[in-house]
């Protein structure tokens, strides 16, 4: 077990989700808390966003966490409670993220972590974390679709428990990014757009902001806009995908396990599942790098197209408050900001050691320093 902390009371540094919302989540004080720091991301404004929609746009920019993803919100409650149950190991199916934050946050908690990840499938930040942090990693030779039918299978079957977002503790801890929105904006946004995947995060935010509403400290419910890549839709197009396809391989995912929580989520708040082909992906990221600052991995910068598609659509009112979650750490799979439109790769300029050489280059003209 961890050591007992106790934060000095003028500290600010963040203590993790299970302390900061201790009141809101359902644990005990027989609940271990197994923590990295999670939460407190920033919410960004991005200017160059709401310039070209005329909305207010902010990014909630979740690769800040620990792991780089948005995952350990879920996996700091899954991991306290399975160690509260007396689990010694746990087991995920993962496209990269949860095994990574699984991992980290089991082997903090000093018991095993078992991850099944799709064979050549998984972005190689993903794959080292996961072997960094001791998690016993199989690369099963299928998509990840069957990595989650064998996960459950054994967590029923063998003494291992089930830390995917089946579990509800994960969603349970998810929910605590849409608080973070509201106590930064002062109320709910207009519109929340994430990614989909399994659809536990999209399904988590709607829960977080019903919660707010019910507390008083919001107005509104926020319509929950979640975007699939083109080549892996299943909840556009409203059956299950068998060979789901995309280049944002954390949500290439034919069979999203909270389908019919996902589904009420969009029923209550008037929201919308969209789909993005991965050209239209790869530009939003590079707009989200090249003009707010922002790197995320491909499958994030589906918010972005998300956005500029449905505003193209006209279907975000100007001057409307808008939040997009970006999930994951550009770091995690770095080779997509190398390649240029055309799938080419980027050649940095060679230069040799001369400042006028390198001036030249530059196009800067000889005079004063600024
Ligand atoms: C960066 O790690 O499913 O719709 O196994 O890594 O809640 O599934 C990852 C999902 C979005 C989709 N963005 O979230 C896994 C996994 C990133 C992700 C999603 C994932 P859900």
């Amino acid at each position: 077990m961890p050591a007992e902390y106790t934060p000095r009371p003028n500290s600010r540094q963040w203590r993790g989700v299970l302390r900061e919302y201790a009141d809101r989540l359902d644990i005990s004080d027989a609940t271990p808390v197994i923590t990295l720091g999670e939460g407190g991301t920033p919410l960004i404004p991005a200017a160059a966003l709401s310039a070209r929609t005329g909305a207010n746009v902010f990014v909630k920019f979740e690769g800040m966490n620990p792991t780089g993803s948005f995952k350990d919100r879920g996996m700091t409650m899954a991991i306290s409670k399975a160690v509260e149950h007396g689990a010694k190991a746990v087991i995920c199916a993962s496209t990269g993220n949860t095994s990574a934050s699984a991992a980290a946050y089991a082997t903090h908690a000093g018991i095993q972590a078992v991850v099944l990840v799709p064979e050549g499938k998984i972005a190689m930040g993903k794959l080292s974390q996961a072997i960094a942090h001791n998690a016993q990693l199989l690369q099963v030779q299928g998509n990840f679709d069957d990595c989650l039918e064998i996960a459950r299978d054994l967590a029923t079957n063998y003494p291992v428990h089930l830390v995917n977002s089946v579990n509800p503790d994960r969603i349970e801890g998810q929910k605590t990014a849409a608080f973070e929105v509201v106590e930064v904006l002062g109320d709910a946004p207009d519109f929340h757009i994430v990614p989909v995947g399994n659809a536990g995060n999209y399904t988590a935010y709607h829960r977080g902001y019903t919660e707010e509403l019910k507390r008083g400290e919001s107005t509104k419910q926020p319509r929950m806009f979640g975007f699939q890549a083109a080549g892996s839709a299943p909840l556009v197009l409203g059956h299950p995908v068998k060979n789901p396809d995309t280049i944002a391989s954390a949500i290439r995912i034919g069979n999203p396990a909270s389908w019919d929580l996902a589904l009420n989520a969009r029923a209550d708040s008037d929201g919308y599942f969209g789909a993005i082909d991965d050209t239209h992906i790869l530009e939003a990221h590079r707009i989200l790098s090249a003009e707010v600052g922002i790197f995320v991995e491909p499958a994030s910068a589906i918010s972005v197209a998300g956005l500029l598609e449905r505003s193209a659509a006209g279907v975000i009112p100007a001057g409307a408050t808008v939040v997009l979650t970006v999930t994951g750490h550009g770091l995690k799979d770095p080779q997509w900001a190398l390649r240029t439109a055309d799938g080419s790769d980027v050649q940095p300029t060679i230069v040799p050691v001369d400042v006028k050489a390198i001036a030249e280059v530059l196009g800067l003209a000889a005079g004063a320093g600024a």
